[in-house]
């Protein structure tokens, strides 16, 4: 028997540990049935004769059926799709002033962690890349337990109150006659909701703006939302947000982009997450705290505890307080990251929760919510959902019981067993609720401090950019056009007119809906440039680039390229007509990665066209490559093209790319974002240009040119 009553200082290492003694390698072993017989047939049942009955008497088919028959379990309710990743997170100084939390202490220890994100409306096997919020879910196996920041990547919520979440899930859901649409928002019910609870207002401007629309896991920001409560050794009490800031920046796709995606790879973000880790290209988020001193809760114009209202950070600063890393994938899908069950009430000491009556109801739900998924009362002991901190409790026995507590006694008080496992103090580490001061008669109402719906969802608007303002209004036009009560259109009108009379009267006229009659425009004019993506990192770092070539391209050009993309950390791939090899002028051959048939411009963040006449021959007879590049140009990538590369511009109907050829000594933007040069040698320093281009992310000035998408 283990005796580990001691708590062991964790490490990087700690939970890989404890999975490595369930990990299993088949590989050159012998096939057994699950009671370790070894079996010497499988592939044919036990038959009366050849050509006869298959007999009863067949264990091992019986038993490989039978597990076949119950291999899937229940999906998650909600973000039933998701990916995750394990890593660790270091906390950067100790934050003892405002919490007594032990993985919060010690620059030097890494905590492991992992994290599952997820799409929030589809079915398990639906797209990536629909419009919808994004989980992002960490379990910190800390010395003191597990802590679960169970997030999402915006910052507030649908609903100020758990009541209503059955309610808005099963609004937002395919709808229940006919499980139509799947993975949308874009139909009758979610927008019956919206306009029937105006508190949805402020989230739903976030969910119609680029940030529904991610490039990447890495690449999106992650929210506690709820306020939270750090409490210190003595026992002070500190309002608290967290949030995650990923290093690459906040970054979208655009919505032609995410449809074409949904069937192109429906695995868009998982396998670009998969891939980075493989590549060790490891994404990585910063952790960071917005706090509020407990004399100051009613400071604000807005209600602190309500979960549909941000702290602006120029208001309340987000101080950066860690940073984690996902290095490693997962082993196994099913077992880890569908089996993982997270819980915001998996809480360590100096962490405590509000009266957010949203977190009040998430509570319950969580671990409920497990027993139907995961099959009972013992998910703890699964092998992800395993503590790194020792277990001692009196629970005992019910379905899939792995442990085998020994002993007469499971209850406390006892005398048998002196008294063992006895609470531990507060000093010990025992888990104790902050004593806040609670007084109230019973009532089922919510705070007057809640009823402001709209004033936050104006400073959302305000904050955006132009381009930023158009997606949104593309996106309410996309979504209500999908609409059929041609009411609920009107009301969504009649609704956001008090966001900005501006954005539904643009509203109403892709929508067939009439202008607002409301024309008094929102009070508030305050913005907050924390919130445009506009004004995010910028890096090159990860970008993949399409290298579009040819037979006869040429080589010195290329392989400089390629040296010097992957220099400053892009990812270029080589696409061609077809699969195999290529040669370049001076014979040497270059493996192609993907060819036209199966890559398309969706894939890639950017794309560089090679010089060479074969080459640019051999790419014009395909008609799939101006189509590759016109569709780059309409999602307003990088597009680099050299030499005859850049005749394939012209083909692509890019405005500018015929007029002449270009000069040999600089590298021009004909378009913003497209360069065009005679040569990419490092005189002209077009690889520099060009992978500063893609550090931009998008050009899109462009869309004053093309049509807006
Ligand atoms: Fe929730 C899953 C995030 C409100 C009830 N939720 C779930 C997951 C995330 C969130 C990231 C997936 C975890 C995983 O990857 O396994 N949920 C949120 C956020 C909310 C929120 C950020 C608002 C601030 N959720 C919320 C409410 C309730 C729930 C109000 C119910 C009262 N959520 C659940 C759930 C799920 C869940 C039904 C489904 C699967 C699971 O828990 O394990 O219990």
């Amino acid at each position: 028997m283990k005796k580990d009553d001691q708590r062991e200082p964790i490490n990087e290492q700690s939970k890989d540990k404890q999975l490595e003694t369930y990990r299993v390698d088949d590989t050159g072993q012998k096939l057994t049935t699950n009671q370790g017989l070894r079996v010497s047939e499988d592939e044919h049942s036990l038959k009366a004769g050849v050509r006869g009955p298959t007999l009863m008497e067949d264990f091992h088919f019986r038993e490989k059926m039978t597990h076949f028959d119950h291999e899937r379990i229940p999906e998650r309710i909600v973000h039933a799709r998701g990916f995750g990743a394990h890593g660790y997170f270091q906390v950067y100084e100790p934050m003892t002033e405002y919490t007594k939390a032990k993985f919060l202490q010690d620059p030097s220890v890494k905590t492991p962690v992992f994290v599952r994100f997820s799409t929030v409306a589809g079915s398990r096997g639906s797209s990536d890349t629909v419009r919808d919020v994004r989980g992002f879910a960490t379990k910190f196996y800390t010395e003191e337990g597990n802590y679960d920041l169970v997030g999402n990547n915006m910052p507030v919520f649908f609903i100020q109150d758990a009541m209503k979440f059955p309610d808005f899930v099963h609004a937002v859901k395919p709808e229940p006659h006919n499980e139509i649409p799947q993975a949308q928002s874009a139909h009758d019910t979610f927008w019956d909701f919206v306009t029937s609870n105006t508190e949805t207002a402020h989230m739903v401007m976030w969910a119609m703006s680029d940030r529904s629309l991610p490039r990447s896991f890495r690449m999106m920001e992650g929210f506690g939302v709820h306020t939270f409560r750090f409490v210190n050794e003595q026992g002070k009490g500190h309002f608290v947000k967290f949030h995650w800031k990923p290093l690459l920046g906040v970054h979208s796709l655009v919505w032609d982009e995410v449809q074409k995606l949904a069937g192109k790879d429906p695995d868009f973000n998982r396998r670009d997450l998969w891939d980075a880790i493989e590549t060790g290209n490891y994404p990585e988020f910063e952790f960071g705290v917005q706090m509020i001193k407990e004399e100051d809760e009613f400071m604000f114009d807005f209600d602190i505890l309500d979960p549909t209202k941000i702290w602006p950070e120029e208001q309340v600063p987000v101080k950066i307080i860690g940073k984690m890393t996902l290095n490693r994938n997962t082993d196994n899908f099913f077992a880890e990251t569908e089996q993982i069950a997270f819980h915001p009430g998996h809480v360590v000491p100096g962490i405590d929760f509000t009266n957010d009556p949203l977190l009040q109801g998430r509570l319950f739900s969580y671990t409920d919510t497990q027993l139907s998924r995961l099959g009972g009362p013992n998910f703890h002991e699964i092998p992800i959902n395993r503590s790194v901190a020792p277990v001692h409790n009196n629970q005992r026995d019910g379905m899939h019981r792995m442990t085998i507590n020994r002993g007469p006694v499971s209850y406390h008080k006892n005398s048998l067993a002196g008294n063992s496992p006895e609470p531990a103090s507060e000093k010990e580490g025992g888990y104790a609720h902050y004593a806040e001061k609670v007084e109230g008669r019973k009532i089922q109402a919510r705070s007057d401090s809640f009823k402001d719906h709209f004033s936050q969802a104006t400073l959302f608007w305000n904050s955006m950019s132009a381009v930023e303002k158009q997606h949104i209004v593309n996106a309410f036009r996309f979504e209500l056009g999908k609409v059929k009560t041609k009411e609920i259109r009107q009301r969504a009108v009649d609704m956001f007119s008090q966001v900005s009379v501006d954005l539904a009267k643009r509203m109403a006229a892709g929508i067939g809906a009439k202008a607002p009659e409301n024309t008094s425009d929102s009070r508030v004019t305050l913005s907050s440039p924390a919130l445009s993506q506009m004004n995010t990192v910028k890096t090159p770092l990860t970008r993949k680039v399409a290298v579009l070539a040819g037979n006869g391209f040429r080589g010195k050009e290329v392989s400089g390229m390629l040296q010097s993309l992957k220099a400053v950390g892009l990812v270029p791939e080589v696409v061609s007509v077809q699969l195999g090899t290529i040669v370049c002028d001076g014979g040497n051959p270059l493996e192609v990665d993907h060819s036209l048939l199966t890559a398309d411009s969706v894939l890639f963040d950017a794309v560089y066209i090679a010089g060479g006449r074969q080459s640019a021959d051999e790419l014009l007879a395909d008609s799939k490559t101006a189509d590759f590049v016109k569709e780059a140009f309409q999602h307003y990538k990088t597009i680099g093209a050299v030499g005859e590369g850049v005749e394939l511009l012209a083909a692509a109907g890019i405005a500018g790319s015929a007029a002449g050829s270009p000069p040999a000594t600089a590298t021009p933007e004909i378009q913003p974002g497209v360069l065009a040069a005679e040569r990419a040698d490092e005189a002209v320093g077009f690889s520099r240009d060009f992978a500063a281009a893609v550090a931009q992310h998008r050009h899109w000035d462009r869309s004053l040119q093309s049509q807006a998408r």
